[in-house]
C-alpha cells in the first residue's frame, strides 16, 4: 500500500511537470484527488490494515496528497504568470511608431471661390440673396426681357418641367424677383447659386454650374451709378480674385437684359498680358459679363427707367475657379476624385 502510494506520486508529479495548461492542471487535480480518485480508493481500504499500519499509512497517504496538492499550486502560478507573459509581449507597443494621420477635410474650391466673391461684395456694401432653383418662366426670361419665342429660351438650351416651369438658367431670376418685392426701391445684391442648362457636358461645359450675379439699382441723381461706378467695381474685383498686377478692359457684347452690354476681360493671369497658351497669345482673358440694366427689365418689375439706373453682372464661378488655380476640365470638380479635392487644402 505505501509503494503504491509512492507510485501515485511519482505518476502525479510526473504529469503535472509536463502539463502547461490550466485545464490539464485540473484534469490531473480530480484524477489524482478527487473523491473517485486512487488516494482516495486506497484510503478506504484503510479499514483491512492492522491498527499499527493504519497510523503510518494515513500519514504516508496524507504526506502523498500534500506533495501533489504543493506541486500543483505552484505549476498552476506558473503556468499563469507565463499566460499573463505572453499576453503582454502580444500587446506590446511600439510607442515609436510614427501615427495614423487624422483625414481633414478641406473647402471645395468652387466654395472657396463663392466664399471669396461674396467677401469681396459684402465688403462693397452687397448684400447677398438666394432664391428657388425651380424657377416661373416669368422670373427666368420674361421679367428679363427675354419674350416668349426668343431663341435663348428654347426646350434645346433649357430643363423646362413643365409649359411655365423650369430649372433656372442664370441666378437673374433671383434679381427679378427682388426688383418686385423692393418696387421703386434701391438695390445692391449678390445672387449665387446653381444653374442649369442642357449642354453636353465636356472640358469647360456643364449642365449644372455655379453663378454668381450682381445687381445694383439707385435713384439717378447727377452723379451716381453709370457704367464707370460698374467698371470701378469689377477693376477692383480682378484684382482680388487674380491679384494686384491685373487691369480690365471692356468689350461691347450683346444681352437681352442690359444695354449697353460688355464683356470683361482681365489682363492674362499667367503671362501678365505678354500672351501665351492660357490666353492664347492675346495677353486678355474673358472672366464675365455685365452692363446697364435694360429700360424694359426696370419697367418691368416697376420701376421708372427716367427715375431708376442700375448694373448688373454675371460670374461664372467655375470658370474663375478654373483660372484661378489653373483648372483645365470643369468636371474636376463634379466629380469629386480626393486626389484632386486634396491640392486644395490651403484656401
Ligand atoms: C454672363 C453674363 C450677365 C446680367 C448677367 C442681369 C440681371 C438683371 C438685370 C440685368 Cl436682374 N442683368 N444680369 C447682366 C449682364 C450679364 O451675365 O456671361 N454671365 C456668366
Amino acid at each position: 500500500m505505501q509503494d503504491r502510494l509512492k507510485e501515485l506520486q511519482q505518476e502525479a508529479l510526473g504529469k503535472i511537470e509536463v502539463a502547461n495548461e490550466l485545464k490539464m492542471l485540473n484534469d490531473i487535480r480530480v484524477e489524482y484527488l478527487g473523491k473517485k480518485g486512487p488516494i482516495t480508493e486506497v484510503l478506504k481500504g484503510m479499514g483491512k490494515l492492522s491498527a499499527e499500519e493504519r497510523p503510518l499509512i494515513g500519514a504516508i497517504a496524507n504526506e502523498v496528497r500534500g506533495a501533489i496538492q504543493e506541486k500543483l499550486e505552484t505549476k498552476m502560478a506558473d503556468v499563469e504568470r507565463a499566460a499573463i507573459e505572453k499576453k503582454l509581449e502580444a500587446e506590446a507597443i511600439d510607442v515609436t511608431l510614427p501615427g495614423r494621420p487624422v483625414a481633414v477635410g478641406n473647402h471645395h474650391p468652387l466654395t472657396a471661390v463663392v466664399e471669396k466673391i461674396e467677401d469681396f461684395f459684402l465688403g462693397l456694401g452687397f448684400e447677398i440673396v438666394e432664391g428657388p432653383e425651380v424657377e416661373k418662366d416669368y422670373y427666368n426670361f420674361e421679367a428679363l426681357n427675354l419674350p416668349k419665342g426668343h431663341p435663348a429660351r428654347d426646350m434645346q438650351d433649357t430643363f423646362y418641367i413643365t409649359e411655365d416651369m423650369l430649372l433656372r438658367t442664370h441666378t437673374s431670376s433671383v434679381q427679378a424677383r427682388t426688383m418686385e418685392l423692393e418696387k421703386g426701391k434701391p438695390i445692391k445684391i449678390i445672387c449665387p447659386g446653381k444653374v442649369y442648362r442642357r449642354d453636353d457636358d465636356d472640358a469647360t461645359h456643364s449642365h449644372q454650374f455655379m453663378q454668381t450675379e450682381g445687381l445694383v439699382i439707385e435713384e439717378i441723381t447727377d452723379e451716381n451709378i453709370g457704367m464707370s461706378n460698374l467698371k470701378g467695381i469689377l477693376d477692383a474685383f480682378a484684382k482680388e480674385m487674380f491679384g494686384e498686377d491685373r487691369e480690365i478692359r471692356l468689350r461691347p457684347s450683346f444681352f437681352p437684359f442690359t444695354e449697353p452690354s460688355v464683356e470683361i476681360d482681365t489682363s492674362c493671369m499667367k503671362c501678365g498680358g505678354c500672351g501665351c497658351n492660357i490666353c492664347k497669345g492675346t495677353g486678355w482673358i474673358e472672366i464675365l459679363g455685365a452692363g446697364m440694366v435694360h429700360p424694359n427689365v426696370l419697367e418691368m418689375a416697376g420701376y421708372d427707367p427716367k427715375k431708376y439706373r442700375g448694373y448688373a453682372f454675371g460670374i461664372g464661378q467655375e470658370r474663375i475657379a478654373m483660372l484661378a488655380y489653373g483648372v483645365d476640365d470643369i468636371r474636376h470638380f463634379y466629380t469629386n476624385d480626393v486626389r484632386f479635392l486634396q491640392q486644395f487644402k490651403q484656401l
